[in-house]
This record gives C-alpha cells, sequence and structure tokens, in this order.
C-alpha cells in the first residue's frame, strides 16, 4: 500500500501527494521510508516569499502563479501559517484571495502551522518542498510572514528569497537594513501604486549595492492587485534560479538544509518532562553541572 502511495504522488496525483505529505508531517507510519525513497537532488527552484503581514506576498504569489499556471507550469504553494493560534480569520482571508488558483488543476496549495513545532518547522518544510519535487512540480513557493526568526529560517530553505515591502518613510528603511537585507536575493516594493514608492525603490537600490557579491539584487515594484511588475519579477526569479543552482552555492543551501534535518532528529527524543525525571536524580549527586551533564546528549 504504502509502494502504491509512493507510485501515485511520483505520478502526481494530488491526493496522494496530500496523503504523502501528511504523514511526513506527522511523522505517520511509513514517513521514512517515503523520505528514504526521493531523489533529492531535483534542480527545481524554491522561492520563498517573506515580509510583514499585510504586504502582499499572498496576493503577489496568486498573479504570479496565475501567470505560471497560463505557461502550464506545475506550481505548488506552501502557506506558512504564522505561530498564533486565532490566526483563522485571515488564513480565511487568504483562501478567498487565492481562491482563483482553486480549480486551476496544476496548481496545489498547502497550509501548514507552525504552532507547537518551532525547532522542526524548518525541517518539515525541507520534507515537504522534496516531496513536491518528487510528485513533478516545476516551480514551489513558500509564504511566511516576517517576524522575528522565520525570515532568517526561509533563507536557509529556499534557493530563491524574494522579500516583500511597501512603500514607507526612510526611517522604516533602516529598520529593515538591519534585519532583511542580508536575506534578500529580490526586493519587491509591492503597492506600487502609492505614492513615493519610486524613491523607496531606489534607496533600496543603493543600500543593496553596497553588498559585494555575484548577484546583483534587483529592486522590482509591482501592484500585485493588477499584476504589474509580475512578468519582470518571474524573469528576476528564473535568472537566480540559474545562479543558486551553480557553483559553491549549491552546497551551501543544501548544507542548509542537512543542518536542519539533524537538529531536528537529534533533538526528537529531548522532552523537558523526561528530562525533569533524570534530573531528580543527577542533581542530587554532589558535584552536579548543568553543562558538564548536557554533554550525555550529544
Ligand atoms: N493598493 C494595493 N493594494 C494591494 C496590493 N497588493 C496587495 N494589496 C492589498 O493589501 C492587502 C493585503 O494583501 P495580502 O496579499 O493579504 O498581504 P500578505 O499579508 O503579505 O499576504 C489586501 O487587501 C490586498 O488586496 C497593491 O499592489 N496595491
Ligand atoms: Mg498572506
Amino acid at each position: 500500500m504504502l509502494n502504491q502511495l509512493i507510485h501515485d504522488f511520483k505520478n502526481g496525483d494530488f491526493k496522494s501527494v496530500a496523503r504523502a505529505i501528511s504523514l511526513v508531517e506527522n511523522h505517520g507510519p511509513g514517513h521514512e521510508a517515503i523520505l528514504e525513497s526521493l531523489d533529492t537532488s531535483i534542480a527545481i527552484p524554491v522561492i520563498g516569499f517573506t515580509g510583514p503581514p499585510g504586504a502582499g506576498k499572498s496576493s503577489l504569489v496568486n498573479a504570479l502563479v496565475t501567470y505560471w499556471a497560463a505557461l502550464q507550469l506545475k506550481v505548488a504553494i506552501i502557506a506558512v501559517d504564522p505561530a498564533s493560534p486565532f490566526n483563522f480569520g485571515s488564513l480565511l482571508g487568504d483562501r478567498l484571495r487565492m481562491s482563483g488558483l482553486f480549480t486551476m488543476s496544476n496548481v496545489y496549495i498547502r497550509s501548514i502551522s507552525s504552532r507547537g513545532s518551532l525547532g522542526g518547522l524548518s525541517a518539515s518544510i525541507v520534507e515537504i518542498t522534496d516531496v513536491l519535487k518528487n510528485a513533478g512540480f516545476q516551480k514551489i513557493i513558500i509564504e511566511t510572514v516576517g517576524v522575528g526568526q522565520s525570515e532568517v529560517e526561509i533563507a536557509g530553505i529556499a534557493d530563491t528569497t524574494v522579500v516583500v515591502t511597501v512603500p514607507e518613510s526612510g526611517d522604516e528603511v533602516q529598520t529593515l537594513k538591519s534585519g532583511v537585507m542580508e536575506i534578500a536575493d529580490i526586493f519587491v516594493v509591492n503597492k506600487s501604486d502609492r505614492q513615493g514608492a519610486d524613491k523607496f525603490a531606489q534607496h533600496l537600490r543603493d543600500l543593496s549595492h553596497n553588498r559585494s557579491s555575484e548577484w546583483q539584487i534587483p529592486v522590482i515594484e509591482t501592484i500585485a492587485t493588477t499584476g504589474k511588475g509580475i512578468e519582470e519579477l518571474h524573469a528576476a526569479i528564473d535568472a537566480h534560479a540559474a545562479v543558486s543552482q551553480t557553483g559553491a552555492k549549491k552546497y551551501l543551501l543544501m548544507a542548509e538544509k542537512l543542518e536542519q534535518i539533524i537538529r531536528r532528529n537529534r533533538m526528537q527524543d529531548i522532552h523537558v518532562r523526561e528530562l525533569a525525571k533524570l534530573l531528580e536524580q543527577e542533581m542530587n549527586k554532589p558535584g552536579f553541572n548543568l553543562y558538564v551533564y548536557s554533554k550525555n546528549f550529544i
């Protein structure tokens, strides 16, 4: 039965893809066999969209996926639900905004929750993207809210990280600089129908010019709701994919994924209640030292 499932999702059967992802996500029966059956060197680009809530990430993904679907490309979207469990309103909003996509037979959308699995979420996403690559998807998008650590995590998982911003004052550019300048492969200034978009985009260009890199970070002005700039964004993503799959970058990206898997696998047998039980004995031994004791778990 498991072999049948593996056979079916590799043929792109959507129901089987969904089942395989659920098994992998929940560590259900056969999840290891699924993962070990995967070809993990498929060079399909994973594109991460990050940025503050309301910047227009979902709208941009919607426009881009519509563009790709029209080119007959098979596209998968992973939407990472922000940590809050009281998020159903905005999740429903995303569903509605993307609703046009649900009828497209070559677009697959999966929402995953970051709730309760902060340590394991990145590893989960790496596994899910590998399942999707093996199911024949040609573009894989991850949308995540850029709050706290999450935007940094996405940079290690995605081949291309698109940072979505909106026109703001000069002060905000400085805040942006300290947080996300380092992870952006492509900047989008969305809502460029707003005043000050050109000036803001130029400011971003000036800032990213100072970065020495083989890749010149493009700054693209878009209006997600009308599709303005989407073709340019598509071209920039393709151009970056060509760079990220070559040379040392390729191994660095794989190393980041490997690190996530190792980290999660090492942590999975460690639970605070069980540790507390062990400590009941250990802490009463003379000369107990937390740091010495911690080495038992490495
Ligand atoms: N004026 C304008 N509004 C936009 C644009 N892109 C998105 N929006 C609106 O901004 C709001 C938030 O968009 P959404 O895609 O949900 O943002 P997300 O939270 O980053 O995913 C929605 O009401 C969109 O219709 C744009 O380019 N111009
Ligand atoms: Mg969204």
